[in-house]
């Protein structure tokens, strides 16, 4: 199943062209971390996408967090995923009616479809909201990860709505890159990945409902393909240090999966 293909064998099994693109750079790189880059200021997400862009497959943006946010920022950004060959990816959890999403998507100050290859959105509006990051101005390959479970603690989804979300992904095949939960699901469909977050080894949890697992669980136990580590990298004293060393566990994590 999923769990013990490779990444690159399943870079063949991937219908979406950006998911298959991030098994070819899981596989060249050796990474399948993705950094949650949680910053503010313009020039602390430059700053950190140089010192992690060796170790990272994916750059997770909060864009609407970010204080002085320009335009302007968005050129060199692209530039240092080129040069350290890892993929955009906008957090933005879509989750309006299809028109109000292709407006979120692809207009306003962010400008999202022009520059991120991947984005989150939530399957609670239903098939309106893929029909419109389909149909929406932007880059020519997208692809979606489809929220089916959450690392919050109290989260109001249930396995029907997990289950909901997994047979909507099925329907969008060319549009849907993978599926981020916390447990091993579709486990008959290696060309989508599983990306999981709430990954920490420092803490267990924070004080507003994020729930964290370590990497080896993650990877092992709960069926990530890509583990998101945000403030376990960007709290570090030295980024690139921790990025590393994240980078390390996961792989050995991903590589005794590959053994079983
Ligand atoms: O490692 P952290 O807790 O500092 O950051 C986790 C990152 C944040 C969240 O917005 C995001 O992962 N996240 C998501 C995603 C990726 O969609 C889903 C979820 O269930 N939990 C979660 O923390 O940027």
């Amino acid at each position: 199943d999923r769990l013990t293909l490779s990444f690159l064998t399943r870079t063949n099994l991937a219908k979406n062209p950006v998911a298959a693109e991030l098994f070819q750079i899981m596989a060249t790189k050796q990474t399948n971390l993705c950094v949650a880059a949680d910053l503010t200021i313009s020039t602390d997400i430059l700053n950190l996408a140089e010192q992690v862009g060796p170790y990272i497959c994916v750059f997770k943006t909060h864009i609407d967090i970010i204080e002085d946010f320009h335009p302007n920022l968005l050129k060199p950004l692209q530039e240092i995923a080129e040069r350290h060959n890892f993929i955009l990816f906008e957090d933005r959890k879509f989750a309006d009616i299809g028109k109000t999403v292709e407006l979120q998507y692809s207009k306003g100050i962010y400008q999202v479809s022009s520059w991120a290859k991947l984005v989150t959105a939530h399957s609670i509006t239903g098939k309106g909201v893929l029909d419109a990051i389909k149909e929406s101005v932007g880059l020519e390959k997208r692809g979606v990860f489809l929220l089916a479970e959450t690392s919050a603690a109290g989260s109001l989804i249930n396995e029907n709505y997990t289950e909901a979300t997994l047979t909507l992904a099925e329907q969008y095949p060319e549009l849907i890159a993978g599926i981020v939960c916390q447990s091993p699901l579709f486990l008959q469909t290696p060309g989508l990945i599983q990306l999981t977050p709430g990954v920490q080894l420092e803490a267990k949890s924070d004080n507003l409902g994020q729930q964290y697992n370590s990497p080896e669980s993650v990877i092992l136990e709960k069926g990530a393909d890509v583990a998101v580590v945000g403030r376990g990298i960007t709290k570090s004293a030295k980024p690139e240090i921790a990025a590393e060393k994240y980078k390390n566990l996961l792989w050995a994590a991903y590589s005794k999966r590959l053994q079983k």
